[in-house]
């Protein structure tokens, strides 16, 4: 590293708490709690991970050392998008092989898990990391989205890990690379290959957490940069009166980031998700509801506001949904065909040939940037690369103009669009996220110092002070069932998404027609990293609802 600015030099000097268990160093004993089972559909997960279904509950004693404190070759892959803090992660894994036994490696595979298969990895020393601690950004080593799920790749790392001598690996990422971690576990368990498998739970998207879990790391921070943009942009809309901003917000399924930022924000609409598809909205009813909310300012003379687009939206619209399920099985097996035409008139046409009536309506009334969007690439997960559909322009144009067919309505609409989410994803973490992580990595050093494989780290009770947080492991199994992916039934970490009867829902609920009448807004300014703790320890709203219930 070449230059870094004022705040970075200062916060390479914060050193993140970790829970009381941990704090002389990472090699404590596993104290077993009860046995598992998974979500769902327990007899086929167990039969398809014999070894590693059905373990204990983990947590840590102090008071017991391990039996072994050899060192601990480990390597780390980031998996996924990047997400603030996962240089902590690697901080405190660092840290807790290294306080186990200082003779202990960390090995970074480069650029995500095509490092393991492709043997590309640097040793990660304490000079190298040194710059990287609490910044954000997954730059150390990179990252990368393909999938480990093959046995000639399992193999291939196999080999990659040996040359190095590493007998333990570390995935940090989201539920599709936790479950695929899972599945490596189980396959070196099952060939007693010698190398344990540990998860760290990442994502901006907050849609990796459950009973153990209690949120996956980056989204404290994310939700913090964007509440921050949204409220300078809610001051800007209430200083010049004359726009409507429509605002995406990351997050490809769940609509946890948009309901975290209008409870932090109070905007005058925030569409969330879940609620579309629990009541079957289609897109219709979707933009009349943002048009009431625009008439309704409209009628009190004003004619701003912010309104908050989940980046899922589309795919739990139904008639959406359908309407991408067919793109994505007609580009399955006819892509070649599709690439290969180049006129945007030519492409949608070959598509509005092939759909059933029902999808060809709702696609023929879609404007052509969106129809071009939602038959681009899918990623390697087969998904429609959200982030690249402009949602926020669409429903800007549709409410326009079901206004303008309104005779009873005479405001005005201007609107401006945004996007935010690469503008947090690499953010400097918190003290949250900063904490959280370095936490979550030094759990999965203690792990690892056991044995233990097919485990998730597990930090909780973090609504509460450093001094009262508890960690250890839950079996990765624990939180499987079986989905239907690409037209086969497949093991994996069941998504959470946002549940309509949980707190932070209820509360948003209660207070959104207020807010979208009047102007309420709240300015929660950038991420505080010094000063009282009043403004610097914070945690979110979604998680201090959950854990108060
Ligand atoms: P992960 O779950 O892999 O962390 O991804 C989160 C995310 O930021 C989503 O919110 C977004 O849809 C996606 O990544 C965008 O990914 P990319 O930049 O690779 O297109």
């Amino acid at each position: 590293m070449t230059q870094i600015s004022a705040l970075e030099t200062e916060r390479l000097k914060y050193q993140p708490k970790l829970p009381p268990v941990l704090r002389n160093g990472a090699n404590v004993a596993v104290v077993e709690g009860e046995a598992t089972t998974a979500v769902a559909d327990a007899d086929k997960i167990a039969k398809l991970f014999a070894k590693t279904f059905g373990g204990a509950k983990l947590t840590f004693s102090d008071s017991d050392k391990i039996a072994t404190d050899k060192p601990l070759n480990v390597g780390v892959i980031l998996s996924g998008g990047q997400a603030p803090g996962g240089h902590n992660v690697i901080a405190g894994l660092f840290d807790g092989i290294k306080s186990i036994n200082a003779d202990s490696k960390l090995f970074g595979f480069l650029n995500g898990p095509d490092g393991l298969v492709q043997d590309r990895a640097v040793e990660i020393t304490a000079e190298f990391l040194a710059d990287y601690r609490n910044t954000g950004g997954f730059d150390i080593i990179g990252s990368g989205r393909t999938k480990l799920e093959s046995q000639e790749q399992f193999e291939i790392g196999k080999a990659n890990c040996e040359k190095r001598g590493i007998t333990n690996l570390v995935i940090i990422g989201g539920d599709d690379s936790n479950t695929n971690a899972c599945l490596l576990a189980e396959y070196y368990a099952a060939t007693e290959a010698g190398i344990n498998v540990v998860g760290c739970p990442k994502t901006i998207d907050g849609d990796l957490k459950n009973e153990q879990i209690e949120t996956s790391f980056g989204f404290d921070t994310c939700c913090r940069v964007y509440s921050e943009l949204i409220g300078n942009i809610q001051r800007d809309a209430n200083s010049a009166k004359k726009y409507w901003h429509f605002i995406k917000l990351m997050g490809r399924s769940a609509s946890h980031i948009g309901l975290e930022c209008a409870l932090q924000t109070q905007p005058n609409a925030a569409i969330i998700s879940e609620e579309v598809a629990a009541k079957a909205m289609t897109l219709d009813s979707v933009v009349s509801y943002l048009a009431d909310i625009v008439k309704g300012r409209a009628a009190n003379g004003e004619n701003f506001g912010v309104a908050l687009i989940p980046e899922g939206l589309i795919e739990f619209i139904p008639e959406v949904k359908a309407l991408i399920s067919e793109l994505n099985d007609l580009l399955a097996h006819e892509n070649d065909a599709f690439q290969a035409i180049e006129a945007k008139e030519d492409k949608i046409a070959f598509i509005l040939e092939r759909l059933s009536a029902d999808s060809k309506t709702v696609f023929a009334s879609l404007p052509q940037t969106i129809q071009i969007q939602l038959s681009n690439e899918r990623d390697p997960h087969g998904n429609v690369q959200v982030s690249l559909v402009e949602t926020e322009k669409l429903l800007a144009e549709m409410v326009a103009t079901k206004l303008k067919s309104d005779a009873d309505y005479t405001g005005k609409f201007a609107t401006q669009t945004h996007f935010f989410g690469y503008e947090g994803r690499c953010a400097a973490p918190s003290n949250y996220d900063a904490d959280y992580c370095y936490s979550l990595g030094y759990t999965a050093a203690a792990l690892l110092g056991n044995g233990k494989t097919g485990y998730m780290s597990s930090v909780t009770n973090t609504i509460n002070a450093a001094d009262e947080w508890s960690c250890g492991g839950v079996p990765i199994t624990m939180m499987m069932n079986m989905e239907r992916r690409h037209g086969e039934d497949k093991p994996v970490i069941q998504k959470a998404l946002v549940k309509l009867d949980d707190a932070p829902f209820k509360a948003f609920a209660a207070k959104r027609d207020e807010w979208a009448v009047k102007t309420s807004y709240v300015y929660p300014g950038p991420i505080q990293y010094f000063g009282p703790s009043c403004v610097c320890d914070l945690v979110t709203k979604t998680l201090e609802l959950e854990q108060t219930k």
